[in-house]
């Protein structure tokens, strides 16, 4: 379940994948996760495993500072975060700013989760 192959069997329009669509509804990490849809992963988000972590840091410091990003290359490998044609300070930015968001709205579910179990024991 992990993999892609039986849900492009059954129809799912997935990234990289054209037999079954070009919206690229889906994508996955193969053989760790479920797919999920592309509007739920963060944009810093580059390679697997899901998550904005030191491997997609990695892969966006081996393209610091092409400037030559365009659809043939897949904008560097989708470093170049603004597309701007550039892997630039505005793609750094973008990346981590979006993960202070995330992080921090995190956080503050997690808070208030913590701030209900507390009231509820209290109580
Ligand atoms: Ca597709
Ligand atoms: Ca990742």
């Amino acid at each position: 379940m992990y993999g892609k192959d039986l849900y492009i069997f059954f129809g799912w329009d997935f990234v990289a994948e054209t037999e079954n669509g070009i919206e690229d509804i889906w994508a996955i990490c193969e053989g760790t996760n479920y797919p999920r849809f592309v509007w739920q992963i963060p944009v810093g988000d580059l390679v697997c495993p899901d998550g904005v972590a030191m491997p997609d840091l990695a892969l966006l410091a081996t393209h610091w500072p092409d400037d030559n990003c365009d659809p043939g290359n897949d904008y560097c490998k989708g470093t170049d975060l603004d597309l701007s044609g550039a892997v630039d300070i505005g793609c750094w930015l973008v990346m981590w700013l979006i993960c202070c968001v995330i992080l921090t709205a995190i956080w503050v579910e997690f808070d208030i989760k913590i701030v209900k179990i507390e009231s509820y024991t209290d109580s």
